[in-house]
C-alpha cells in the first residue's frame, strides 16, 4: 500500500493512496460559464477559471495512480421536488433556479448548464454525485461510496471555496475524514472569501483540515 507525505499547512500530512479520494466539487458550466447560475447571481464567472488547469493536472496524476475520483454537481430534479422554497426564492425572479437560461433550465439535472465543464469531464467509472445542497453529504450517496471504498482521507477541489467546498469539508471533518485542500484547485467569485476560506480551514491547528497546492501534491505523487 503506497503512502505519501504531502507538504501542507498547518503541517505535512501522510496519506495512503488506496484510502484517499479526490473530490471535485461542482466544476459545472452553471458556475463557470456565462449564462448560468453563478452569473445569474451577479458574479463574474471568469474568476473561477484559474482553478481549471490545476484540477486538470491533479486529475491526470490521480488517474495514473488509480485513486478514486468523485465528481459532484449541484442541481435539482426537473420537478424541483428537492429544491427548498427558501433556496429557490432568492435573487432576480427571471433567473432563478428552474428558469430557462442560455444553457437550459438553471441548476436543473440533465440540462447542459448543470453538467461538468468539458475540460474536467468525468471518465467512465468515476462516480458523479448529484447533490441538491451545498455539501456533498446531504441527500446523496456520497458517504456510502466513501465507505464502500474504504476511504479515510479526501483531497477536495472545486468551487466555490467558501460555499460548496467549505460545506463539504466541514461535513466530512465531522464524519471523521481528513480533508486536504489544494487552494489553487479551488475558486471563488470573491477572491477575498477564497483567501480567508483557505485560512479558516487551516487555522487553529487545522480545525477543518489541511491546505496545500496542486504542485505539492503532484511532487508527492511523482
Ligand atoms: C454555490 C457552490 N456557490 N458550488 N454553489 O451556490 O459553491
Amino acid at each position: 500500500m503506497q503512502t505519501i507525505e504531502i507538504d501542507a499547512e498547518p503541517e505535512a500530512i501522510t496519506i495512503e493512496l488506496a484510502k484517499t479520494a479526490i473530490v471535485i466539487i461542482d466544476m459545472q458550466r452553471d458556475f463557470l460559464e456565462p449564462g448560468g447560475f453563478g452569473e445569474s447571481l451577479g458574479n463574474d464567472v471568469a474568476l473561477l477559471s484559474a482553478a481549471i488547469e490545476p484540477c486538470k493536472a491533479l486529475l491526470r496524476a490521480a488517474r495514473q495512480k488509480g485513486l478514486l475520483i468523485i465528481h459532484t454537481r449541484e442541481g435539482h430534479l426537473p420537478d424541483m421536488s428537492d429544491a427548498h422554497k427558501a433556496k429557490v426564492e432568492r435573487g432576480d425572479p427571471s433567473v432563478r433556479i428552474g428558469e430557462m437560461g442560455p444553457m437550459g433550465r438553471i441548476l436543473i439535472r440533465g440540462e447542459p448548464g448543470q453538467d461538468i465543464i468539458p475540460a474536467l469531464y468525468p471518465q467512465a467509472g468515476e462516480p458523479v454525485i448529484d447533490k441538491p445542497g451545498k455539501g456533498a453529504f446531504y441527500a446523496t450517496e456520497f458517504e456510502a461510496i466513501l465507505q464502500a471504498n474504504g476511504i479515510a482521507d479526501l483531497i477536495v477541489c472545486g468551487v466555490t471555496t467558501e460555499v460548496c467546498v467549505h460545506t463539504t469539508i466541514r461535513e466530512a471533518n465531522d464524519r471523521g475524514y481528513r480533508c486536504l485542500v489544494p487552494g489553487d484547485c479551488c475558486g471563488s467569485y470573491n477572491p477575498e472569501f477564497h483567501e480567508i476560506g483557505l485560512r479558516m480551514i487551516k487555522a487553529q491547528g487545522g480545525i477543518f483540515g489541511w491546505v496545500t497546492d496542486s504542485q505539492r501534491i503532484l511532487a508527492a505523487l511523482a
